[in-house]
């Protein structure tokens, strides 16, 4: 049964209110280091047309002939982060993302549990660790000075393993393409590197399955369909709107937040949908040279437990098959590094990495609790 009592719960805790609390004191604007108010005086972010050439140069932001000014390695947010800038008109970028999330133990609401409790609950079947590994091909086009259509379509690789109630253990493994999405993003207000507030928006398709299937000990070597957290898509139409705000200074500073929320719109033909799932993050990145940069962020995702429920799977058996053991909060401490070319055959080449790790987690429990994220890919921009 679905409960749409659980769905209007409030999206902001106190957890999520204390968070957006120091967003909000690091969206503060930053001290500029130039400050003289004369008349004539020639603000540094701007060009005659008005626009922002800090960040700009090429197809990568539209202010092309710009001379003196150059891509900063921090005018991309963090890697984790997507959806923060615009493309110029005409201008396209392709990006590859490699990400991986490694989840061990167990745990109910913050505190640990270990395997012994989860069968002194009734349970036979206990997961041990989980592996979720994602290769994320992303496209963005600048259609006008103030909208970039973008595109993003995930391949997932996930591994599951468990142990029994009788001590013996198993793996199981899914594979292939996830949910595609397709958006855009939209100026609101301001320009690059001078306080750019971004309107995102993206609808997720259910292109990935929600029938992966895999031999377990229940299943006597035949394949059955795997609890929720195995699945590779949704099974639903889902929007995810947002915004984004970015802005810097410039001795080599930025600061960036970004707040969304994914919304099923409907529910899958197994009989159930995912909770909402809202993140948000703030960062602030540290220009080191023309070509490099480093970032530190703090990213809180909340998802709701699942509505509904597939009937195949048997919520009795193992944590993962119960779409109330499903939900959780999370708030992860990243550090990351940007790095721009800016000559020679890698002129233009973006690549950044970002390692994050949980500092606080309160989940719906028993259930895996997240050990470490890493994503490293490449950007550019034509
Ligand atoms: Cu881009």
């Amino acid at each position: 049964m679905s409960k749409p009592a659980q769905s209007l719960r409030s999206l902001v805790r106190p957890s999520a209110a204390a968070l957006l609390a120091g967003t909000a004191l690091l969206l503060a604007p930053p001290v500029r280091a130039v400050t003289d108010p004369g008349a004539g005086s020639v603000d540094p972010f701007r060009a005659s047309a008005g626009e922002v050439v800090l960040f700009e140069r090429d197809g990568d932001g539209g202010v092309a002939e710009a001379g003196a000014h150059h891509d900063r390695p921090d005018g991309h947010a963090p890697l984790g982060v997507m959806g923060d800038h615009l493309h110029a008109p005409g201008s396209f970028m392709l990006s590859v993302r490699a990400m991986s999330m490694h989840m061990s133990g167990l745990r109910d609401g913050t505190h640990r549990e270990s395997s012994a409790d989860t069968f002194a609950r009734g349970f036979a079947v206990a997961p041990e660790t989980m592996t979720m590994e994602m290769l994320m091909l992303g496209a963005m086009a600048g259609v006008s000075d103030d909208v970039t259509l973008v595109a993003m379509l995930p391949y997932l690789r996930n591994e599951m393993s468990h142990v029994t109630a009788g001590g013996a253990q198993f793996t199981t493994k899914s594979e292939g393409l996830g949910d595609a999405r397709v958006g855009g993003i939209v100026r609101l207000a301001g320009a690059k590197g001078d306080g750019l507030l971004l309107g995102n928006l993206a609808l997720s398709l259910p292109t990935g399955t929600t029938n992966a299937k895999d031999s377990t000990p229940a299943s006597g070597g035949v394949d059955v369909r795997l609890p929720y957290p195995m699945q590779l898509g949704s099974g639903t139409y889902d929007v995810i709107p947002g915004l984004t705000y970015t802005t810097a200074t410039p001795d080599g500073w930025s600061f960036g937040a970004q707040g969304n929320v994914r919304i099923p719109l409907e529910t899958n033909d197994r009989g159930y949908r995912l909770g909402r799932r809202t993140e948000l993050t703030t960062w602030v990145a540290r220009e080191l040279s023309d070509s490099t940069s480093v970032s530190t962020r703090l990213g809180y995702t909340r998802k709701a437990n699942i509505h509904g429920a597939d009937p195949l799977l048997n919520p009795n058996m193992v944590p993962t098959a119960d779409p109330n053991r499903q939900g959780g909060e999370r708030l992860d401490l990243l550090v990351g590094l940007n790095w721009l070319g800016q000559d020679g055959a890698l002129k233009g080449h973006r690549f950044a990495i970002e390692f994050g790790v949980p500092v606080w987690q309160d989940l719906s429990g028993p259930q895996l609790e997240v050990d470490r994220t890493l994503v490293f890919g490449w950007q550019k921009a034509f």
